[in-house]
């Protein structure tokens, strides 16, 4: 069942007000200025994939390369570390049902692992297990089944506790895309866009290493890139775009909106499907976050995305800018927007059996660094627990909880716009929010922590051990 955009919308807002807020954000106009842009711009470039060998039937065999590597970053040649030999790292497009079996080598000079960061999958064995250390030069053979409930979209990157952030930042992540029986896609009649954003400030031809000053309010590179590359511009072959984006960064917050204030219409969060999509002027992806939208190209102009800026301890480093453009189809398409899309179990705090204190503040969760010997929290399986997110800090933390999603109760006790399904959520600096949790399906040890790689790699993690 769909409904006309038109009937479900009407947001379209007087041009005289789009060109006063273009002004405002000193970005070009549409117009000359803009197709002169465009012209100095990139394709968007589709992220190649891992390749994976599916002769035996629900079985995907594929390996991934952790290795030093020169890679091409905005038509940069530069030597780094990468899986596969590619930035960002390649696309692990999967099936729900499917069982993967991803050979891990690790050639660089130092031990790594793999994080499948989003995956409702055992935090052991051979599957999200993070405890997991491949040394240099070593395989690992990672093996998992993805369940029903995983379709959309997710990320990998190492989860080496101190060596993370040094990692990541140098380009060692990649998207999952988890396709589902449904994925909507016959319904939508879109385009189909995956975005991974990740920034990066070179030295040469090298990426930049960490600075003693960035531990605390994490790096943040200076090239704001999607799929590797400054300000793509991409036509468009249907008039709904689908937007699928990853924030792959280590530290940068992207907060985005539409040029024209045409609105976002959100699907998903963190991989998991919204019961009805959302009207949005903007979305905000703390790092390791990830959003679904569908935008509406709808008349004749290009559509700017747009970077904003997001103070972070009073302090905004980086100016509002376009990201990316979208030209519209050469033949207008018909655009129905989805009036229904899952439904899922909402938590029921009434049902829940503990609710407890986890304390934010720089480098430390409830006042403790982390420490692998130590469990934080024991959880039974099956339970239902309320974490009061309590950031006493003057900066906000966006907060991870491993192996499984979370819905946001309330912010300060105000309850959220709608209900949601997440695995990172960003909490204010004072803020109190509070989550629940279902302990479903998953036994063994287990992490959270705040997801600025560098406040994890100084010990903001915790160990929760569910039985
Ligand atoms: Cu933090």
């Amino acid at each position: 069942m769909t409904l006309r955009h038109s009937s479900a919308l009407g947001l379209a807002l007087p041009r005289r007000r789009f060109l006063q807020a273009a002004s405002l954000l000193a970005l070009p106009t549409i117009g000359s200025r803009l197709n002169h842009a465009i012209g100095q711009t990139p394709d968007l470039p589709t992220l190649p994939e891992i390749t994976l060998d599916r002769s035996e039937p629900g079985l995907a065999v594929g390996r991934i390369v952790a290795a030093p590597a020169r890679v091409r970053i905005d038509g940069r040649m530069v030597q780094t570390i990468a899986y596969n030999g590619v930035f960002p790292g390649p696309v692990l497009r999967l099936r729900e049902g499917e069982t993967l079996r991803l050979t891990f080598e690790n050639r660089l000079d130092h031990t790594s692992n793999l994080h499948f960061h989003g995956l409702s999958i055992p935090p052991t064995g051979r599957a999200d297990n993070i405890w997991i250390q491949v040394p240099a030069g070593e395989s690992f053979e990672y093996e998992f089944t993805v369940p029903p409930g995983n379709a959309g979209v997710h990320w990998y990157h190492p989860h080496i506790h101190g060596a993370t952030a040094r990692d990541m930042f140098a380009g060692l992540a990649g998207p999952i895309l988890i396709e589902g029986p449904r994925d909507f896609e016959d319904d939508l009649d879109c385009d189909d866009r995956l975005l991974v954003l990740k920034d990066v400030t070179l030295e040469g031809d090298r990426i930049q290493p960490h600075r003693a000053t960035e531990w605390s309010v994490g790096k943040e590179g200076d090239w704001l890139l999607v799929n590797g590359v400054k300000r793509p511009v991409w036509r468009a072959q249907r008039s709904l775009q689908r937007l699928r984006f990853v924030n792959a960064s280590n530290a940068r917050y992207w907060r985005l909106r539409l040029g024209n204030d045409r609105p976002f219409h959100v699907i998903a969060h963190d991989g998991r499907y919204l019961e009805h999509a959302q009207a949005a002027q903007e979305i905000l992806l703390v790092p390791g976050g990830r959003a679904e939208v569908l935008v509406e190209l709808d008349g004749a102009d290009p559509l700017q995305l747009i970077y904003l800026p997001t103070a972070r301890r009073g302090m905004a480093f980086t100016a509002p800018q376009p990201i990316a453009t979208l030209l519209p189809p050469p033949t207008p398409t018909p655009i129905r927007l989805p009036s229904q899309l899952v439904s899922f179990e909402r938590f029921q705090p009434e049902l829940a059996t503990v609710e407890r204190d986890v304390v934010l503040s720089l480098f430390n969760i409830c006042s403790q660094f982390m420490d692998p010997e130590r469990v934080d929290i024991r959880a039974a399986l099956g339970s239902r627990e309320i974490w009061r997110l309590r950031n006493v800090d003057v900066m906000d933390h966006p907060f991870h909880l491993h192996t499984w999603h979370y819905q946001v109760l309330d912010i300060n006790g105000k309850p959220p716009a709608y209900a949601a399904q997440h695995d990172m959520f960003n909490v204010r600096e004072g803020a109190v929010v509070r989550i629940g949790i279902h302990f479903t399906e998953h036994v063994g040890r287990t992490l959270y922590h705040c997801h600025f790689t560098e406040h994890s790699d100084r010990g903001m993690m915790a160990i929760l051990q569910v039985t």
